[in-house]
């Protein structure tokens, strides 16, 4: 994935004519979008490949099955159109490398540390690990919470200068675009604070400067 923008916008909340508008309307500002169980239950999965006619389309299905199944569905979501496919790390190093093959030229990002305070109760403790087996297994780079920038810091540290990290946890959340990229965030991941703006050519506006562009 280029990263350019610093800026993937996550589509939840709407309708898929609705995601396919706000995407067009942005997509100049993002390197990608980022879609989810949400959308993908209302729309279904043609959704991904109607909107990577627009801009590259993260799936962020955190997937976490066994390594044959994680392989299944990174696979799914890449023939559905998806440059990247999200996993979870604490499925364990064969599930991630499986899921890294599976995508071939596609990308995989690894959730390390959650940007909810329930992280804190057994994902924060173990993300440091989960951060080097990503580097380890052939992922193009992790997740990591735009909430907790020293975190992000911390885990850009074990993966090395070369690989990716997406922050969401931006505005809605509490999390500042421009402290996240300082702390070595290669870009964040926005969503309600700039899909539910009335203006969100302003808000995209706004956390470019936030991040120096
Ligand atoms: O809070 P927002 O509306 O900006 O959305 C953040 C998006 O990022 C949302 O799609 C959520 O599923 C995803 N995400 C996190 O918020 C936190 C994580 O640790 C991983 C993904």
């Amino acid at each position: 994935m280029r990263i350019e923008n610093r800026i993937v916008l996550a589509l939840d909340d709407l309708t898929g004519d609705r995601a396919v508008e706000v995407a067009r309307g942005l997509a100049h500002g993002l390197d990608a979008v980022k879609v989810g169980y949400p959308l993908v239950l209302t729309e279904g999965v043609g959704v991904v490949s109607r909107l990577s006619q627009v801009v590259p389309v993260i799936c962020d299905f955190k997937v976490a099955d066994i390594p044959a199944v994680s392989a299944m569905i990174v696979r799914r979501a890449v023939d559905a159109g998806a440059a990247g496919v999200i996993v979870h790390g604490f499925v364990g190093h064969d599930s991630v490398a499986e899921a890294a093959e599976a995508a071939g030229d596609a990308d995989v990002f690894v959730v390390t540390e959650m940007s909810h305070p329930g992280a804190l109760d057994y994902l924060q403790a173990r993300a440091e690990e989960m951060a080097a087996m990503a580097r380890d297994s052939g992922a193009t780079g992790i997740i990591a919470p735009a909430t907790r920038p020293e975190r992000v810091t911390a885990l850009r540290g074990i993966i090395g200068p070369d690989m990716l990290i997406l922050s969401p946890g931006v505005g809605t959340q509490g999390g500042s675009a421009g402290e996240t990229i300082r702390a070595g965030a290669s870009a964040v991941i926005v969503g309600r604070s700039l899909y539910r703006a009335d203006d969100p050519h302003s808000v995209l506006e706004a956390l470019r400067r936030d991040m120096g562009l």
